[in-house]
């Protein structure tokens, strides 16, 4: 039975690879913060689960849950987080770093951890990046940037491990109704308002997508898959005008 760790299993996308992998007969290392939803899984999952509560962020805390990991087959990424939507010049700096520590000093540090493990065992990582890697909006200043760096440093991991049999992919999703808006916004309001009446993807439909990407021939990678909704699209250049705000 093959091993996965799935950081930030307790909401959206991660909460649902857990199960997703867990149903297809994995075993299944969930981690996040929140341990009262871990234990959670474990009573809905059973054995098939094992969990570790700690924050990606903190950097004691991150060796020791590692030094204490069975072998791992397959990381899957997927702690992560936006702050706010504000243009950069009236954004909170608290905000960018802690995106910077969790979308990218974290993977990074998690990435080179597990990396010789996943080398020996001829394993794979799926990071969760975004559209917002590759599509620039108002307000998506540093969270876009944390992305495009994923993006970026997944195809370089490629590079790196060619020869290895270690497959990497970065899955670059649009909208998806999840926790995210509400983490971002602080507002449950303003979250349930984004997703209304927009058919977002699901949790679920991203858990499906991995677990394709994950057990797709050993001959075969995805490198980026970008998804989003039928109901999303591109929005067009913006122009300023001189005396209009
Ligand atoms: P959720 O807010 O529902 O889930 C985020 C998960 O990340 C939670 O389990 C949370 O766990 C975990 N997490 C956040 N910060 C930390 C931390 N410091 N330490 C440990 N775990 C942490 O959001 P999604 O499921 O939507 O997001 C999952 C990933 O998908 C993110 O990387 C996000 O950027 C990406 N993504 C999301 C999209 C969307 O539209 N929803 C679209 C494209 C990409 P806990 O709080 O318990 O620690
Ligand atoms: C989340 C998707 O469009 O809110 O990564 O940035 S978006």
């Amino acid at each position: 039975m093959p091993t996965v760790l799935v950081t930030g299993a307790t909401s959206g996308i991660g909460e649902a690879t857990v199960r997703e992998f867990a149903d297809a007969g994995w075993h299944v290392v969930a981690t996040g913060r929140r341990a009262d939803r871990l234990e959670k899984l474990i009573a809905e999952l059973g054995d098939q689960v094992t969990t570790s509560a700690f924050d990606v962020t903190d950097a004691a805390a991150r060796d020791a849950a590692v030094a204490a990991l069975p072998p791992i087959d397959l990381l899957v990424n997927n702690a992560g987080l936006a702050r706010g939507t504000a243009p950069a010049q009236e954004a909170k700096l608290d905000d960018w770093m802690a995106m910077i520590d969790t979308n990218v000093v974290a993977l990074v540090a998690l990435t080179r951890a597990l990396l010789p493990g996943l080398v020996e065992r001829k394993g794979a990582i799926i990071n969760l990046s975004s559209v917002a890697a590759t599509y620039p909006y108002v307000g998506g200043n540093v969270y876009g940037g944390t992305k495009a760096f994923v993006r970026q440093f997944s195809l370089g991991l490629r590079s790196d491990l060619a020869g290895t049999g270690v497959r990497v992919t970065s899955i670059e999703p649009g909208m998806v109704e999840t926790e995210f808006t509400f983490v971002r916004t602080g507002d449950r309001a303003k979250s349930d308002a984004l997703y209304k009446g927009a058919n977002p993807m699901t949790a679920e439909d991203i858990a499906a997508t991995l677990l394709w990407v994950a057990t797709l021939p050993p001959h075969l990678n995805i490198n980026t898959l970008e998804l989003m909704p039928v109901s999303q699209s591109f929005a067009g250049f913006a122009v300023a005008r001189e005396g209009v705000a």
